[in-house]
């Protein structure tokens, strides 16, 4: 497989060099992408150095699946060329997601929904992945009523610059470059993304409606708080779901120790619960504190990590090509 990674040099874009060469992906031939400013630059896999090449090389070179992780305004403007080439675009961007002719995907849920005429496929946010991987067995064997979700979302999900400002602020420099309107060391923003007509951000906005497209349910209700937090290993979730039908909690911890990805880390007596400091770099979804909402029926409380980089974006995306490639999609 000729294989473009568009947005080579950016924090993603490495991560999914990463995660490509871990997971083996039969790589024939990479092709590093990245803008203007970053062609000739070298970026290393499977240690051996390749070169950036610019949108119009990458096209030429004719690569059967791009993943692109370079921000909405390229991947509007550039996604459309690769995929007129005849070229199957894995898109990390918000650009393509609510998109109704274009599919948004988690392996693990929708995949199977995948057909070859699917040349951008979206690759949902990060927070709604980690959620939904977990939400998907309950609802299947539940039927979800209402999920309220408040988020602790690592500083790596706005970039490299964001991460830089958290260590600069530590560092206790003066002049440093601000990508946040406040501190972010030793503080919490309940401000993810841009604010809204309706008072959420554009974070929130995320949860809520592509949880529904990609379990393929509108009649779930999802309200949610984005918070940011300077940590760097991952996002972490706090969930209360309500159902339909009656749970119990032993087959909950069953279905969930039992579902591909997901790792329970559940024994608080032992301080066991997942955190993003034992998530970073991980693939998987950790849930732990699974107990009942003790103040109304058919209500479970939990809490999700992943690392937002992984499974929130490289992994997931790769997991897709993966998927194109074992089903002779690409
Ligand atoms: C964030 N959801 O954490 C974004 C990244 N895709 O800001």
């Amino acid at each position: 497989m000729k294989v473009a990674v568009v947005g080579a040099t950016g924090l993603v874009g490495g991560e999914i060099l990463k995660v490509l060469a871990e997971r083996n992906f039969p790589v024939t031939e990479l092709i590093p992408v990245a803008s203007e400013r970053s062609i000739g630059k070298k970026v290393s896999f499977k240690g051996k150095d390749y070169e950036v090449v610019g949108y119009d090389t990458a096209i030429a070179m004719k690569p059967n699946v791009a993943i692109f992780s370079a921000g909405g305004g390229t991947s509007l403007a550039i996604a459309p060329k690769f995929a007129e080439a005849g070229i199957t675009v894995v898109d990390n961007s918000s650009a393509w997601r609510m998109d109704p002719t274009k599919k948004l995907v988690v392996p693990e849920i929708n995949a199977s929904t995948l057909t070859p005429a699917d040349k951008i496929i979206a690759n949902p946010n990060c927070s709604t992945i980690q959620m939904v991987v977990v939400l998907n067995p309950l609802h299947k064997k539940y039927k979800i009523k209402r999920v309220v979700v408040s988020t602790y979302q690592s500083v790596t999900g706005t970039g490299k610059a964001a991460v830089d400002q958290l260590f600069d602020e530590r560092a206790g420099k003066e002049d440093y470059a601000k990508v946040y309107p406040h501190k972010i060391d030793l503080n919490v923003l309940p401000h993810i993304d841009v604010f809204l007509d309706n008072g959420y951000t554009k974070e929130e906005m995320k949860m809520i409606l592509e949880t529904k497209k990609i379990m393929m349910d509108d009649n779930i209700a999802v309200t949610a708080t984005t918070v940011r937090i300077p940590t760097i290993g991952g996002h972490s979730e706090a969930v209360n779901i309500e159902f339909e039908n009656e749970f119990d909690l032993a087959e909950v911890r069953a279905m969930l120790e039992a579902e591909e990805g997901v790792i329970v880390q559940d024994d608080p007596k032992n301080f066991v619960y997942p955190m993003p400091i034992t998530a970073h770099g991980k693939d998987e979804v950790f849930v732990g504190r699974i107990r009942r909402d003790e103040t109304q029926p058919k209500t479970l409380n939990l809490w999700i990590v992943a690392d937002n980089l992984r499974k929130g974006a490289a992994t997931n995306a790769v997991q897709i090509a993966e998927y194109l490639a074992k089903n002779n999609l690409i």
